[in-house]
């Protein structure tokens, strides 16, 4: 079987994760996951992506939330808003000794991979989620008035207020995450996760960039974009107030000189022909994941495609 690489966001990109997961033996799957979003809030160091990746293959996620833990208790949350303490960002309890160790962990000198892995080992996963970079890179929304961070954009502004660009802060200074090998894998697979916020931070890193469109022909896109609409978040409402058409093409010329197949859903196989002159091989598939089945369907189908090409 051929070694897969996902590059990854949170709650989209999770569940295509835990269909590989269920799918492919552990030494053949690498996930990287987004920590553009990582920030420090009460003294604590939160890493949603990782996080949401992390419970969601360990099945110890909040399904219908898609981030936190499931069977989740709120009473830190519930006194600290009577002390008038910071509540905009819910931290439930089971969640909240994630953060705790983290942070203790990195204040004793581990690096972010080391005390990711550590937390997995805790929660029965080996070693196959990688944060993207041990460096940091903090990614910021430009909105028409100001530069917001992602989390106060995100949770605190509820993705309202209108886009306009994205900076990228720490990118000259980190690279691409020295533990995963990009060259022993065979496919690199880009996951429906948001491209702006999610896939381009990772994307932007030094050591990988180059790998992409040097190796595009092992790269696949999966679409975030399903008939005009997001599976998850903000895409559609970014691309359409960054001037762009909220459809399958503008994902497809967003990654056109990183990849070289897309798998799109079958209610937009109409833009086959239009992504076939950009030069991808488009495979139509369901993308709508609402349950574990589909998530291992679409993970079996993708495998299989890219396992006889
Ligand atoms: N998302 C929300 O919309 N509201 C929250 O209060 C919230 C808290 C939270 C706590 C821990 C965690 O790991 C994730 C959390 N998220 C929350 C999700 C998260 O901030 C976003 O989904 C990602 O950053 C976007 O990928």
């Amino acid at each position: 079987m051929k070694k897969y690489l996902l590059l990854c966001g949170g709650v989209g990109g999770a569940k295509l994760a835990l269909g590989f997961k269920n799918t492919v033996n552990a030494e053949n799957l690498g996930i990287a996951v987004n920590t553009g979003d990582d920030f420090t809030h009460l003294n604590l160091k939160i890493c949603p992506d990782l996080d949401t990746v992390m419970y969601t293959l360990a099945g110890e996620s909040d399904v219908s939330k898609g981030w936190g833990r499931k069977n989740e208790s709120w009473n830190m949350l519930t006194n600290l808003e009577n002390l008038s303490g910071e509540t905009w960002f819910q931290l439930g309890d089971k969640d909240l000794a994630t953060h705790i160790r983290r942070t203790e962990l990195i204040n004793l000198g581990n690096s972010l991979s080391e005390a990711t892995y550590k937390i997995c080992q805790s929660f029965g996963l080996p070693k196959f989620i990688f944060p993207m970079s041990d460096e940091s890179v903090e990614t910021y929304i430009q909105t028409k008035n100001r530069l917001l961070s992602f989390q106060e954009y995100f949770v605190k502004l509820k993705c309202e207020p209108p886009v306009t660009d994205f900076v990228f802060k720490g990118l000259d200074k980190a690279k691409f995450n020295k533990d995963i090998d990009l060259n022993s894998y065979d496919e690199i697979i880009i996951c429906p996760s948001n491209p702006y916020v999610s896939i381009n931070p990772i994307l932007q890193l030094s050591g990988l960039q180059d790998h992409l469109i040097d190796f595009s022909n092992k790269v696949s896109i999966i679409s975030p974009i399903v008939n005009a609409k997001s599976l998850k978040g903000p895409t559609a409402k970014m691309m359409q107030e960054l001037g762009h058409e909220i459809s399958v093409k503008t994902i497809a010329e967003f990654y056109k000189k990183y990849a070289k197949r897309i798998f799109v859903d079958t209610s937009d196989n109409d833009s086959a022909s239009h992504l076939s002159s950009l030069g991808y091989e488009v495979f139509p598939t369901n993308l709508i994941m609402n349950n574990t089945q589909s998530k291992n369907k679409l993970a079996q189908e993708i495998i299989k495609v890219l396992e006889s090409n």
